[in-house]
């Protein structure tokens, strides 16, 4: 018998057995995450009911004084098209996908985020200055992948409406 050729053969097996766990469902999911238990969302029916419904979407103040945004990215668009947040308080995003893998990206900024279809992405951001950032696409996701760009704008805090219940902070409008 070869040890050494055994040696090899299992540790080759090992390696093999190891790459599916830490990938589900031909997307990198992290092993821990998916043990954990990421909240599930069903990709084909985000618009039908749940959390990602068109009406949901958004900026929506917390009662703490920090705003909750909500997002979904598709091939090629981020809805809302347009978010408005205000300056110098936490913002809680949570954002889905209905289909490929997308990484919602802030430029000028350092925060990243992937986003898988069938999991919540969730990122807590800040934004200390007032201004204008492009909302862009980093992760390859399809043909129309380059024109896949929207827009944060943050406005001071003072300056930041009020948001009555059911009303979102969508500024594409404005
Ligand atoms: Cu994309």
């Amino acid at each position: 018998m070869n040890w050494r050729k055994l040696r090899i053969f299992l540790l080759t097996v090992l390696v093999l057995c190891l790459i599916p766990a830490t990938r589900y469902y031909q997307i990198d999911v992290p092993l821990l995450r998916f043990l954990k238990g990421t909240p599930q969302v069903d990709p084909l029916a985000l618009h039908l009911s749940g959390e990602f419904v068109e009406t949901n979407l958004g900026t929506e103040q917390d009662g703490d004084g920090s705003v909750t945004v909500r997002m979904v990215a598709q091939q090629y668009l981020f809805v809302p098209h347009c978010i408005l947040v205000p300056s110098g308080v936490p913002v809680h995003l949570r954002v889905t996908s209905a289909d490929a893998v997308h990484a919602l990206a802030f430029e000028g900024t350092d925060y990243n985020v992937k986003v898988l279809p069938g999991t919540i992405s969730e990122a807590q951001l800040q934004f200390s200055n007032a201004g204008q950032y492009k909302t862009v696409c980093r992760e390859f996701c399809g043909a129309g992948h380059y024109a896949m760009r929207s827009e944060l704008r943050v406005v001071p805090r003072d300056q930041f409406p009020a948001l009555r219940p059911g009303e979102r902070g969508n500024c594409a409008a404005q």
